[in-house]
């Protein structure tokens, strides 16, 4: 019976039913074996990565070892002020060996003895983010960052990307730029969108997030902070910045300079090095054995894998200038950007080719860029310095954001995200990652200080300088917060591509090198913007000793009239300062012809821009620059009388210092100066006049020092360095007398010295 009522069922339809089901249960069960089995896959595969990475870094450690770092610990100038990281850990390194050198790099170097709380397990993965802090991380919060991760690196080149070849490119007319690999662009999927759904979501509640926010700061750095931008409002979900890092795996852990480590050539390869060292003047025998897609240890403060971004960022090209830029240094730059960028910010990469000679940047070149659509080469017809050569680049970007790096650099893990952030937060903040050391001896990646600016000091010469102490104590500044910064060092930021148009760009009067970084950071600062050093964003900078190409003109010239320029536009008043501190030759028009200006002043009046005195008060009050460098009553030692000033000549009077007449300026065109009257020397009679205060005449100059010379207290004229002014004895009138360093009557003091 019971036989029959199953073949009833199975009869007819019934059979078909059966059998589907049947088929059903056995095709799930070869599926979750398949999916269990790509899972293990995924898990081993990582597992094996991580124990490569961590091989990795033993061997790191042990070379470390042997080796001590290079220290250059320079305070302030052009060079950076770089950590010392002394890895040569002597003892218990076999416990601690990974953990000394995350916590090196991480905490900038300076706590090298760990405490037994910071001890976190026994695995370090340099570039490895997931790991911010010392605690051991649960396995499973590990391998979801790590898939992360994965999916972002799988999104850089997606089967069936949609490429569109976009030949249509708009070219800087006055430039006559020529486009050697044309750009295309290649729409991708947020990566983030769909891996991070839930997160985002949560992270975004947790934040309270409506509109633009800035989800990681605590506090405002410094007391100025430029306007919202105008196109907030727009709802977006949040994700953690990404640690990608294609350079992780797989890779050559025995290749030369791996980890950003420091490499000693024997002495045979001396003279190697040596004759290749002018080519880019840095090791260049050495960068071209180095990969070119090498790692670097992940020097970001430990917090920063934390931070929270945007999921709308907006894209970038980024820029780099070059000319004759050294083969090995150009591609590490490049596979940096394209290995460490995630590929939906990443709008293009633009190599700008400033006329350079060398054959390997031609078609060797083109060659080698055609396997990157991303990157295109625009080629200038003549020589234009890196000024004009930026702005070539910028016509042609089709990214929301310009980033500028030079031809030498390697960007580090999460060095793009926290700089977009910025812009998105505000259009008008214009971040810079923390320039660190690639090392022009030995190529070694060098962590640099904590809390450094870009300053400049008189006659603008850029510098870096610890912010000071009272400022990092009063707005709880941590090593990760956004530094502002008086002047960008100059060549890598990132600006909202609008913001730079309407800010006037650069001057293109400006050539080939140098000076401008000063005129572009006066005028974010001046109208309306802000610069900002951001320490979760980090980018190695091969710093050189000269500069490895020619110049079309004399160098110095060329960066002289290029900061004259700079003082004419945007220092009002305060460029006497800089031209008093040697540079009055460049008043000469005779001399030095700076070009003409009348856009520059008008496009700073268009602007509205405030004034230099508001910069320097509000933007870099730790400068102190005093107007004139000494001021109030002018005594003269012998007649124990002051000078002053009674209906157009000068005469002596009883010192009262409520006497306005008896007020000068010695001022740094070192002129004696009474509002718009100069003494002035005439060599004729040895006499004197009263001229109208000019810039460019000698004859109004006096030298004159408060003390420690043979002729202190004295005043000399310029006109003739052997004349001095002097006080005739009976008190009726001065004169010019040979300068006699006995003689009181030719000793001056004013009652206020501000510069010595
Ligand atoms: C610093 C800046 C640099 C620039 C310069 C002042 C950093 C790390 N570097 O000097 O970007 O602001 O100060 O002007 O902040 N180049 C050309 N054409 C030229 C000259 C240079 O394309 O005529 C390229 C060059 O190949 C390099 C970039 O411009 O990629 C910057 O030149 P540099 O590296 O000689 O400047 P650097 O780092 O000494
Ligand atoms: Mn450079």
């Amino acid at each position: 019976m019971q036989m029959l009522k199953v073949r009833r069922y199975l009869r007819g339809s019934g059979r078909v039913l059966a059998f589907v089901f049947v088929a059903s249960v056995i095709w799930l069960l070869f599926d979750m074996a398949a999916l269990r089995i790509s899972i293990n896959d995924v898990n081993s595969q990582l597992l094996r990565e991580r124990v490569i990475r961590e091989k990795e870094v033993m061997m790191l450690m042990m070379m470390k070892q042997r080796q001590s770092r290079v220290t250059q610990p320079m305070k302030e100038g052009l060079d950076h002020p770089v950590q010392k990281v002394d890895l040569a850990v002597t003892h218990s390194w076999k416990k601690q060996r990974s953990n000394k050198l995350a916590q090196a790099y991480r905490r900038g170097g300076k706590d090298l003895e760990l405490n037994s709380n910071q001890k976190r397990g026994d695995k370090v993965i340099i570039g490895d983010n997931s790991e911010s802090n010392n605690k051991v991380r649960p396995k499973k919060e590990a391998v979801n960052l790590d898939l992360n991760e994965a999916v972002a690196r799988k999104t850089q080149h997606p089967p069936g990307v949609q490429v569109n070849t976009n030949q249509g490119v708009k070219v800087a007319s006055q430039l006559q730029v020529e486009e050697a690999h044309p750009a295309r662009t290649v729409s991708h999927q947020n990566p983030n969108k769909n891996v991070n759904k839930k997160e985002e979501s949560v992270e975004a509640k947790r934040v309270g997030m409506t509109e633009r926010t800035n989800l990681n700061a605590k506090k405002e750095p410094l007391n100025l902070r430029a306007g919202q931008n105008s196109t907030a409002g727009r709802k977006a979900g949040v994700h953690k910045v990404l640690h990608l890092d294609m350079t992780q795996a797989p890779r050559d852990a025995k290749a030369v300079g791996q980890f950003g480590q420091a490499v000693f050539l024997s002495r045979s390869d001396d003279a190697e090095v040596k004759k290749r060292w002018d080519e880019g003047h840095f090791n260049v025998y050495l960068s071209d054995q180095i990969p070119v897609d090498r790692a670097i240890p992940d020097t970001r403060p430990e917090s920063c894998a934390q931070n929270l971004v945007h999921d709308d960022l907006p894209s970038t090209s980024v820029i780099f200038c070059f000319v004759d830029e050294v083969w090995s240094t150009l591609l590490r730059s490049v596979h940096s950007v394209l290995n460490r960028s995630p590929p939906h910010l990443l709008k293009e990469i633009i190599l700008v080719d400033d006329f350079s000679t060398r054959d390997y940047l031609k078609e060797p070149l083109d060659k080698y860029m055609s396997q990157f659509p991303k990157v295109r080469i625009v080629r200038l017809k003549e020589r234009q310095g890196l000024i004009r050569a930026r702005l070539a680049g910028a016509a042609v970007a089709k990214g929301d954001v310009l980033t500028f790096l030079d031809s030498h650099v390697e960007c580090n893990v999460g060095w793009l995200e926290p700089l977009l952030e910025q812009v998105y937060l505000d259009r008008r903040k214009v971040p810079c990652p923390v320039i660190e050391v690639i090392s022009d001896k030995d190529m070694s990646y060098m962590l640099v200080d904590n809390f450094q600016r870009g300053i400049f000091k008189w006659p603008l010469v850029f510098g870096w300088s610890a912010v000071p102490e009272d400022v990092i104590r009063k707005n709880n500044l941590t090593v990760s917060d956004p530094i502002k910064c008086p002047v960008m060092a100059g060549g890598l930021f990132s600006i909202d591509k609008n913001y730079f148009f309407e800010l006037g760009t650069y001057d293109p009067g400006l050539d080939v090198w140098g000076g401008e970084n000063m005129e572009i950071s006066f005028k974010i600062w001046m109208c309306g913007g802000e610069i900002e050093i951001i320490p979760c964003s980090r980018v190695g900078h091969i710093f050189r000793g000269q500069n490895p190409y020619k110049f079309p003109k004399d160098r110095q010239k060329t960066v002289e009239r290029n900061l004259a320029r700079v003082a004419e536009v945007w220092l009002d008043e305060y460029k006497d300062v800089f031209y008093g501190h040697g540079y009055h030759h460049l008043l000469d028009k005779k001399l030095m012809d700076i070009g003409n200006l009348t856009e520059q002043i008008e496009l700073r009046k268009r602007l509205k821009c405030k004034s230099f005195k508001w910069y320097l008060e509000n933007v870099y009050p730790d400068i102190n620059t005093p107007l004139a460098k000494a001021e109030g009553l002018v005594f003269n030692r012998g007649l124990r009388k002051c000078l002053a000033l009674q209906k157009g000549s000068l005469s002596f009077e009883t010192c009262d210092l409520t006497k306005q007449n008896q007020h000068f300026n010695y001022t740094w065109m070192r002129h004696i100066r009474q509002q718009d009257l100069c003494v002035g020397s005439q060599t004729k009679e040895h006499g004197l006049a009263l001229l109208s205060c000019d810039n460019t005449k000698p004859d109004l100059r006096w030298l004159h020092k408060a003390s420690n010379l043979a002729l202190a207290e004295h005043l000399i004229t310029e006109f003739s360095n052997h004349m001095c002014l002097e006080a005739e004895p009976r008190g009726v009138i001065t004169r010019l007398s040979p300068c006699d360093s006995n003689s009181v009557f030719q000793k001056w003091q004013f009652t206020h010295y501000h510069v010595q």
